[in-house]
């Protein structure tokens, strides 16, 4: 007998969070704050909370967690690719962040199908270096050679990936074995590989240099629960000794929530050992791990995603730097956003946004094949589907407010999927492909229960494609 994947991501999820939390005591603050919060939401609002339980996300809430790692070599995510795998992890979507002035390109492992997620949705924002834009020879070469004698799997995590591939399973001692063997990667090492000097050059090339390539591993970064209330959140962690980043990423609020608005506590400044080549040592401090939160809305298309784009990059544009003019900012973001509209009929009928459809309280009455009628009259209802990726701005401003600016080489927008499929082994998942093939199974499966005309369902179906492939 096999253990499921997604038993083996829960415990792993599990596994992290509480090694996490023995390891950066404030991020378990950081989830008793959220948890409390959230039970006062659902408390206050009955609604959300049977809504919730529709979804069958209500159980899911709590367990809700994603965590980021940064890699060194190709090698490393290919390895971390296969070991992922054995959880029911995928490779969805590409994030370039060299239009940020960031030095890496970035996937993100997660379950892919509706019920993987709705067992447990643990994801990994997976970042990887990219030693070719290092435009300093010398530092390039050094990085390289430091990441070359570096090994970050366990001998016994690599045994039970082949061994998983052989069997096409994991027994349960072998499961057990592997979170174990697994999580080894993801720890923190107080013994940075490099003497003080040679930290304080790579820090001074850029800052994610040092996070990546002076350690023995790719240390958990940050884990992030799941909120309902982000804005109560933000506004209670410095009472409980948590200094927020200066503003919350991703869309304003709304009445219909989109996409994914983020914010963390910063990095904290924490004791490393730097040993110089004589073996004496020296302690210092690195400034990279944090905690972070995040609320979802739903996904949205290509369409969708085009608008939330430029409206985001028409409020950066008047605001370049919004940490200087908080009040501004987020004024500013809500005004330009009432050009994205609020209400579910309209970002279905505009086909901006991915829904899940069920059978309506009411009988369909006329055999008028109209979807949009069906959605109105309450024949078929709508559900939005919850966005499960990342975004690239928001990912960037994350990175940056826990990456102690500093003037550092600047880096050349260049997004490269094709690079970025070559070091994974295989290509990325789109993650909107994903979202449509949950919608277009939900109506047929509610076609089926509305009504047996099969030139009916074709006509519905056919409407759905053109409105969502344009
Ligand atoms: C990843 C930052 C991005 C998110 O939630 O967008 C991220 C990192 O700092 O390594 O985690
Ligand atoms: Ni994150």
């Amino acid at each position: 007998m096999h253990t499921s994947p997604s038993e083996i991501r829960a415990h792993f999820a599990q596994a992290m969070s509480e090694l996490y939390r023995s390891e950066v005591p404030l991020y378990g603050d950081l989830v008793e704050l959220v948890r409390h919060i959230n039970q006062q939401v659902l408390k206050q609002d009955p609604t959300l909370n049977q809504q919730a339980e529709q979804a069958g996300t209500l159980q899911r809430l709590s367990a809700e967690r994603h965590g980021a790692i940064r890699l060194g070599k190709a090698e490393e995510l290919s390895t971390m690719r296969r070991l992922f795998s054995v959880m029911g992890m995928y490779p969805v979507g590409y994030y370039d962040l060299t239009g940020a002035g960031l030095p890496v390109h970035s996937t993100a492992f997660r379950p892919v199908d509706l019920a993987e997620l709705n067992a447990n949705p643990f994801r990994i924002f997976t970042s990887l270096l990219r030693l070719e834009l290092i435009e300093d020879r010398a530092l390039r070469e050094q990085a390289e050679s430091l990441l070359n004698t570096r090994s970050i799997f366990t001998p016994g995590v690599k045994e039970l990936i082949e061994a998983h591939q052989a069997q096409g399973g994991l027994n349960a001692q072998q499961a057990e074995d592997f979170i174990h063997e697994a999580l080894q990667t993801f720890r923190w090492h107080p013994q940075a590989t490099v003497d003080q000097q040679t930290y304080q050059h790579f820090l001074a090339s850029h800052r994610l240099i040092a996070d990546i390539v002076c350690f023995r591993g790719p240390h958990i970064n940050h884990l992030t629960p799941r909120t309902l209330d982000i804005d109560q959140v933000q506004q209670q962690m410095p009472s409980q000794g948590m200094q927020p980043k200066a503003i919350i990423e991703g869309p304003p609020q709304r009445s219909q929530p989109i996409l994914l608005r983020q914010t963390s506590f910063k990095a904290l400044d924490e004791a490393v050992d730097f040993f110089d080549r004589s073996g004496r040592r020296r302690t210092g401090t690195h400034t990279a791990r944090f905690g972070e939160i995040e609320q979802r809305g739903m996904a949205l298309t290509p369409k969708g995603r085009k608008l939330y784009d430029s409206l985001l990059q028409k409020v950066r544009d008047t605001i370049p730097d919004p940490a200087k003019d908080v009040e501004a900012y987020h004024h500013l973001l809500k005004q330009t956003f009432l050009a994205f509209p609020d209400d579910l009929m309209q970002l279905h009928q505009q086909g901006l946004a991915y829904f899940r459809y069920q059978p309506g309280q009411e009988k369909a009455t006329s055999y008028n094949a109209d979807l949009d009628r069906f959605v109105e009259n309450k024949t078929i209802a709508l559900m939005p589907i919850t966005y499960e990726d990342f975004l690239p701005v928001s990912a960037a401003g994350i990175f940056h407010s826990n990456l102690d600016e500093r003037e550092t080489q600047s880096i050349d927008r260049s997004p490269n999927q094709q690079l970025l499929e070559q070091q994974l082994g295989c290509p990325v998942i789109s993650e909107f492909e994903l979202y449509f093939q949950i919608q277009r199974d939900s109506l047929l499966a509610t076609l089926e229960l509305i009504t047996e005309n099969e030139a009916y369902k074709l006509e519905i179906l056919q409407q759905l494609d053109e409105r969502y492939s344009a």
